[in-house]
């Protein structure tokens, strides 16, 4: 019999995968999924505690290849946060994993990518961003640089968006960057997302092999290994595991305790880079911006702000969608306060 390796819960890492994918060979979407269930595998979550959620897109097509026994809800082009934060409502106990795409996210829907972030609902967000349309044949998104020639679409003549300064400009608390390219990265901001109460915004640069990736543009596997530039060496570390501070010297690391009791270890690379400093993160971005670097990992974090559930004092454990009528009913009490209110 084969010598299958289970985790915590049982479960191999078969048991996170999904279907077989339907995308192109090479597409960064498939890098992603691939992190996304050895985050999960090596976590100890149980599939079925998990909800995916999406919107339109490959990238958003995406959550059908790994968790196939989790919950998914593939909604509306641009409308995936509100059917998240509705399902967030339904049942707080599960954990929330979004993807979405740079055109399903910048463009039709910021809106509700805006809003979502100043909720700060409790779910991971991942931006697989490749700065086209993949699903409908590779029109420039709102991520796409100026200037940006492809062969069938010319030259984008807009001022790209930059999701990570928009997370900062919304109130984001966990703001992310990654590149598919760099599979650890990716895996370890999952991990640290999954562990975040509040929203966590991974933005991950996801190459389209098929529409966009010539080495010379900014979503290409060729520019972002040329210029990826981590701002720190990223470990995440479970709650079940001691931190050896024989691996991480003091004095050249930064940790930060997450709210299910994991810590993660920043460790410092040619910068000393505080990611819990609001204009440090706002700082950085804007000089990657301005000397043309992909700068990759923790950007920002708030450990502090109440996210959705705790702003509604949701019950500790147990689901809105599983309480009884009885439970839900408010007494007459209740109902004459309102009624006064409303009178
Ligand atoms: C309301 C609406 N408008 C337009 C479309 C067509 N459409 C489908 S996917 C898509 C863009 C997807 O781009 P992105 O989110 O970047 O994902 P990718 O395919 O690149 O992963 C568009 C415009 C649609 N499905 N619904
Ligand atoms: S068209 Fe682009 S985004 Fe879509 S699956 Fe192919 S490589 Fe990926």
């Amino acid at each position: 019999m084969p010598n299958i390796q289970l985790n915590l819960v049982g479960l191999s890492k078969n048991d996170y995968r999904g279907a077989q994918t339907t995308l192109c060979a090479g597409c960064g979407h498939n890098s992603i999924s691939n992190q996304i269930i050895a985050a999960a595998y090596e976590l100890n979550i149980v599939p079925e505690d998990v909800i995916k959620l999406s919107g339109i897109g490959c990238s958003s097509k995406s959550p059908a290849y790994f968790l196939n026994r989790s919950f998914g809800f593939n909604s509306l082009h641009g409308r995936m946060p509100s059917v998240a934060t509705g399902a967030m409502f339904g049942d707080h106990t599960l954990r929330a994993l979004a993807v979405s795409g740079d055109g399903d996210t910048t463009n039709i829907g910021m809106g509700q990518f805006k809003h979502i972030m100043r909720r700060n609902a409790p779910m991971v967000y991942i931006v697989e961003n490749n700065g086209v349309y993949g699903l409908t044949k590779g029109q420039f998104s709102a991520t796409a640089e100026m200037g940006l020639r492809l062969k069938y679409q010319g030259v984008n003549h807009y001022f790209p968006v930059d999701v990570v300064q928009e997370a900062m400009a919304s109130g984001a608390t966990f703001v992310a960057r990654s590149f598919a390219g760099d599979a650890n990265q990716v895996k370890a901001l999952i991990k640290a997302g999954l562990s975040h109460n509040g929203l966590a915004i991974i933005d991950i640069i996801s190459p389209c092999v098929t529409f966009n990736n010539n080495d010379d543009s900014r979503h290409s596997y060729g520019w972002g290994r040329e210029h990826q530039e981590p701002l720190h060496d990223f470990t995440y570390v479970p709650r079940e595991q001691e931190i050896q501070l024989g691996e991480f010297p003091e004095g050249t690391t930064r940790q930060v305790e997450m709210h299910d009791g994991s810590t993660i270890v920043l460790k410092k690379l040619d910068r000393d880079y505080d990611p819990t400093s609001r204009a440090a993160a706002m700082r950085v971005i804007e000089e990657s911006q301005n000397e043309e670097v992909l700068l990759t990992g923790l950007i920002y974090v708030d450990t502090e702000r109440p996210s959705l559930t705790d702003i509604y004092e949701l019950p500790q454990g147990r689901a809105l969608n599983r309480m009884t009528d009885a439970e839900l009913r408010p007494g007459k009490d209740m109902i004459e306060k309102a009624n006064a209110m409303m009178f």
